[in-house]
């Protein structure tokens, strides 16, 4: 059983990542999509609701698994006896981090990351700008599947 973990913050998912897990899920016999847990960043989305979300839109992939996890991504992956991390790289400007990261769980766990460069349609894309942009009325429509589109839609109403 081939496993690899996708791991992030999702807050919310975009069509970016989605197009990672599911290049991810064509490549490993099952996917484990990692919501990491981090306490000192107030998110927009709660955890369970990430959670929800991305089943929601990764669930016709057939062998994406999601799950939250508070703690060291490589320990994620030792309980779950994964040996890869699967990372999209959209520009020069994510290497540094993402290598270093890289760096760091091999050396702490022999837990290998693979990198896939980004589709060049979400090149430009992130969470935190989806959220800005849908923020000020922008249209994200083309951005994020539609179950998050209406899922930031109504929580911008509420705000
Ligand atoms: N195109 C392609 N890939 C994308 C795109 C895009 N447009 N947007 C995001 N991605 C991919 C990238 O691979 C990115 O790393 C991943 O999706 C997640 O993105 P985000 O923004 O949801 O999540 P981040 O960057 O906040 O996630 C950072 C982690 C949670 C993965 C990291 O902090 C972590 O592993 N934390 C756990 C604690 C830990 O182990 N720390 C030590 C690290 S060495």
């Amino acid at each position: 059983m081939r496993r690899a973990v996708c791991p992030g913050s999702f807050d919310p998912i975009t069509n970016g990542h989605l197009d990672i897990i599911a290049r991810a899920a064509r490549l490993y016999d099952t996917v484990h999509v990692a919501v990491m847990i981090n306490k000192a960043k107030d998110g927009m989305f709660t955890i369970d609701e990430r959670i929800s979300l991305i089943e929601e839109v990764t669930g016709e992939l057939g062998n994406v698994k999601v799950e939250s996890f508070h703690g060291l991504l490589v320990d994620f992956c030792k309980q779950r006896d994964i040996p890869a991390i699967v990372k999209g790289l959209r520009a020069v400007s994510d290497f540094d981090y993402e290598l270093q990261m890289a760096q760091m769980n091999i050396g702490l766990s022999g837990v290998e990351t693979l990198f896939v460069p980004t589709n060049p349609a979400y090149s430009f894309l992130s969470s935190s700008l989806v959220k800005e942009v849908a923020q000020w009325g922008g249209d994200i429509s083309h951005l994020v599947p539609v179950p998050v589109l209406d899922a930031l839609t109504a929580k911008l109403r509420q705000q």
